[in-house]
């Protein structure tokens, strides 16, 4: 049975830092995203998924968390978070909780403790003595720089899968497994009704003779998590970040009876265009690729799993940058076609924000402009590769997270309306046109393309229960698929190109009422409703009735 509450899930996610500021100390805060419910309430989604907000030296921007029960100051207090979750019980949104339990802050008191051999706080990290005056062997850590880091005081390397002040906590320590399980019941006691797990499926790991991911013990950790914790509670919703899960491992997580979490995020589709991997030089986007994962992993996980469903995070460059196009006039309609695309999927949709209102690229020019660690790290790895300046901010621009996480575009004040102090990331240029205030009342807006995608997606169930089946998968650009259940079904037509296309005649839409929804104005017309001709990155989707297709085919 598929989990019911997931039924009418649409998750936005907020990136607290760069959401809305209402002190004016260029940070966004809780207070911020307060002061924006009704706008939240406005675009109809029902949960939103706070980036981490708790304590932390912000190395990795919260996700070095150095207090798991204290709210970052700069965010604001707990009864400010308190005061978020009560106003958007209000409007029947929940709040997520970003957990990041895979390593901590090296200024946590565990690590500080664990550093000096203090009990029970021997064993919460990994150590490794030196081999021969070495560190031990191990790999590239994600964000640059080899996984064991030496400690001065302990006198012992320590592994990190990230960056090297976020040491990784060693979960085969029962102590560190209770003590994140009382972590996530002590914010389930505060109202808070969904979890992201933060690269969950590194937690697991075989530690001797070398450290290694290992998924069995990843699977036996969760499972005892949810056992003393969210499991308790089945209103509750988790999603883990998993990077490396394929269908197999995704459908293990996901189980509705045996599962330990509600959905994962597979990476699948994310890394086609090989974005932030290896090189940093971005790859053509393959979308015959792409279609055979979609048709695999859409196929492959119905009835048996639950996937989140994302096209941009705070982890990517803006999705209309990346898969559609910004050229003017484009804009909207690549990016309300890619929403199209993802809303017509099973699986929760979720929108990183910004993304409703067509939020793009920044346009980089120096390397100081940027402030994501990853990059910066990078950056310096290709400087001592030999690479010019401009070569490096190239590939920064094409792969920096930092193209997410530019202050939100409220308006066309200064600082597009986020802050009236200077925000702390840049300001993207293009905020005079791109912003909530303009695209607000503006029928014809990407904001209320996505408010009507939203309020189809919740209203029409074949979303949620529908099969799927891949219609021309050998096109190499234009997406039709279609969502069906008993007789009734659903086409999402998502043109990836400038390119025109023909339909077959016994796809058409019957009806201009069978239209849902449509990024050409004129689709849901008398007039146009079935002209076979695609345009540019044309989108939309409508119901067939089987018995249409029947008779047309006769
Ligand atoms: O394999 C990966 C690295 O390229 C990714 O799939 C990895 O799982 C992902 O980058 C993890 O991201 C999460 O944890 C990071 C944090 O910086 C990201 O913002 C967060 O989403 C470390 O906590
Ligand atoms: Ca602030």
């Amino acid at each position: 049975m598929l989990p019911e509450k997931l039924r009418k899930q649409v998750i936005y996610q907020i990136y607290p830092r760069s959401f809305k500021d209402s002190n004016n100390d260029g940070i966004g805060d809780l207070n911020g995203i307060r002061s924006q419910m009704d706008y939240l309430a406005c675009l109809g989604v029902t949960m939103l998924w706070l980036t981490p907000i708790f304590k932390s030296p912000n190395r990795d921007n919260g996700y070095d968390v150095s207090n798991y029960y204290e709210i970052n100051p700069e965010f604001g207090s707990e009864s400010d978070l308190e005061k978020l979750i009560d106003s958007a019980h209000s409007k029947n949104i929940s709040i997520m909780l970003d957990m990041v339990f895979n390593h901590t802050s090296d200024q946590h008191d565990w690590f500080q403790k664990s550093r000096a051999r203090e009990y029970p706080y021997t064993d919460f990290y990994i150590w490794k003595d030196g081999v021969d005056g070495r560190a031990p062997k191990g790999k590239e850590a994600f964000f640059g720089g080899d996984v064991w880091q030496f400690d001065d005081l302990r006198k012992q390397y320590y592994y990190h899968t990230f960056d090297k002040k976020q040491p990784d906590l060693n979960w085969s320590e029962p102590l560190v497994r209770k003590k994140l399980a009382d972590v996530v019941n002590y914010w389930i006691k505060k109202g808070v009704a969904g979890f992201r797990f933060d690269a969950i499926d590194y937690i697991g790991k075989k530690l001797n003779p070398i450290v290694e991911t290992d998924i069995e013990l990843t699977h036996k950790y969760l499972n005892e998590l949810k056992k003393n914790s969210y499991g308790q509670d089945n209103s509750i919703i988790t999603v883990g970040e998993t990077g490396a899960a394929d269908l197999k491992s995704s459908r293990r997580y996901t189980d509705f009876k045996t599962g330990e979490l509600d959905m994962v995020f597979q990476f699948e589709f994310m890394n086609l265009d090989g974005v932030r991997s290896d090189d940093w030089i971005k790859k053509e986007f393959p979308i015959i690729k792409l279609k055979k994962l979609v048709d695999h992993w859409q196929k492959g996980l119905f009835f048996k799993g639950w996937s989140g469903q994302f096209l941009g995070s705070h982890d990517f460059p803006r999705l209309v940058s990346r898969f559609g196009s910004e050229t003017s006039g484009y804009r909207f309609l690549s990016a309300s076609m890619l929403a199209t695309f993802l809303f017509g999927l099973q699986g929760t949709p979720y929108i990183y924000q910004g993304d409703e209102i067509g939020m793009s690229n920044f346009p980089w020019q120096r390397v100081d402009q940027f402030r994501d660690i990853e990059s910066l790290n990078f950056a310096g790895k290709f400087a001592k590769q030999g690479l010019g300046p401009e070569e490096i901010v190239k590939r920064l621009a094409d792969n920096s997270r930092d193209n997410a996480r530019t202050p939100f575009q409220w308006s066309n004040d200064q600082y597009a309306g986020f802050s009236n102090g200077k925000p702390w990331l840049a300001v993207n240029p293009n905020f005079k046109t791109v912003n909530v205030q303009r695209e607000i009342n503006d029928n014809t807006s990407l904001l209320n393309y996505y408010r009507r995608l939203i309020k189809i997606r919740k209203q029409e169930t074949l979303f949620f229960d529908g099969d799927f089946k891949m219609l021309d998968g050998e096109n190499d650009s234009l997406f039709f698929y279609e969502r069906f259940k008993d007789d009734r079904r659903l086409l999402v037509v998502a043109n990836f190109s400038e390119k025109r296309y023909v339909l077959e005649n016994k796809f058409l839409p019957k009806n201009e009422k069978d239209i849902l929804i449509a990024n050409y104005s004129d689709r849901s017309k008398k007039e146009l409703f079935s002209d076979p001709n695609i345009r540019p990155f044309e989108s939309f989707i409508y119901l067939l009735d089987k018995e249409g297709r029947q008779n047309d085919q006769k």
